[in-house]
């Protein structure tokens, strides 16, 4: 494989580049990782910084609708738009390709847009690793907004803010004054909640569950990159396209702020450091996993829990194996 040519390829936008070089990112085989890296090391600093958007929301909330609207109108207005998605749920492999080919009928079709479905997933750490090596691919190929997809189960979604610029929230509407349990955390996260279905007999309801939320944000405590007025909460329509005019302005409104102010800059930097520390911890765990110090960590388990040896003392000679002995 050349890697220079493949550079110099998905620089120029050639989408068949693009969707093989997400594939070789993708893939868990040895020669084809170093060949990833290569590319990625090539393709560092080229390009341009496009605006990361996480989108996260439960099953059925409308994910694929909005994204189908929501980029439709990007593209009109002349933006190149990806897609990506982080779909840790073993469950939905499978169906979750077919389901969105399918809600996305324009958008796939659209020459401005590239959509990706997720791949069936193993861990989350390898699910992280290649969604940001596919973001960045996609930054080289001049995407200016490049959209993260993730159904909100459970860890996935502080994967995608932390690869986003701007984290979206998108939640249907709800009776009664439960706040359809949303983790205080997730809510930490969100840049914009969006309540979406906001329309026929479900829109009073929705402007309803929009003013609890609201509530709900202002209660949080305030954060640096946030302007006056952020984090907020505001209703759309995927199917009937409404408020996604105003909710593009509200973000461009946060994104030029924190651009302004530096936190731009800054949560980049933040970013890049958290996913550091993350691999080395990924690195060392696998470490653990496999060969002497795997065997070492068997052997010793039932001395553990016999009382034979202590737990520190058990732990010490399994890292010793790797050379990492703290004594
Ligand atoms: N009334 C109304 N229905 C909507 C709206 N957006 C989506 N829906 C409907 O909600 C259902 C789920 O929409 P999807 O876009 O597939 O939801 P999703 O979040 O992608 O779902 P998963 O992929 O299963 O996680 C579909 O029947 C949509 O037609 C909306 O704005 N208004
Ligand atoms: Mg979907």
């Amino acid at each position: 494989m050349d890697i220079a040519d493949f550079r110099d390829k998905i620089l120029k936008q050639d989408r068949r580049a693009l969707a093989r070089a997400i594939t070789l990112v993708e893939s868990a085989r040895a020669d084809h990782r170093a060949q990833a890296s290569e590319l990625l090391e090539a393709l560092r600093g080229a390009g341009k910084q496009s605006l990361r958007i996480g989108l996260s929301g439960t099953p059925g909330v409308g994910k694929s609708t909005f994204i189908e609207s929501f980029g439709m109108m990007l593209t009109a207005s002349g933006l190149r738009v990806a897609v990506l998605a982080v779909d840790p749920s073993s469950a939905r492999s499978g169906g979750s390709i077919l389901g969105d080919k399918t809600r996305m009928e324009f958008l796939s079709r659209d020459p401005n847009a590239f959509i990706r479905p997720s791949p069936s997933q193993t861990h989350l750490g390898g699910v992280a690793r290649r969604t940001r090596e596919a973001v960045a691919l996609c930054e080289a190929a001049g995407f200016d907004v490049v959209l993260i997809e993730t159904v909100g189960v459970g860890q996935s979604e502080t994967v995608v803010a932390e690869m986003s610029d701007l984290f979206l929230l998108l939640l249907a509407p709800a009776g009664g004054d439960e706040l359809q349990g949303v983790k205080r955390g997730i809510m930490e996260m969100a840049d914009i909640i969006l309540v979406n279905k906001a329309d026929g007999d479900l829109k009073t309801t929705a402007m309803r569950t929009c003013a609890d939320y609201a509530g709900a944000l202002r209660l949080l405590r305030k954060r640096p990159q946030d302007p006056q007025g952020f984090p907020k909460a505001m209703t759309v329509s995927a199917v009937e396209k409404a408020g996604l005019e105003t909710a593009w302005e509200e973000m461009t409104t946060l994104i030029n702020w924190r651009r302004e102010t530096g936190h731009w800059d800054q949560r980049r930097a933040q970013q890049a450091s958290f996913w550091f520390h993350e691999e080395v911890k990924q690195g060392l765990l696998a470490r653990l996993q496999q060969g002497e110090a795997k065997e070492a960590i068997a052997a010793l388990e039932t001395r553990v829990a016999t009382g034979d040896v202590t737990p520190s003392a058990a732990a010490d000679s399994v890292l010793r194996i790797l050379n990492i002995s703290a004594r």
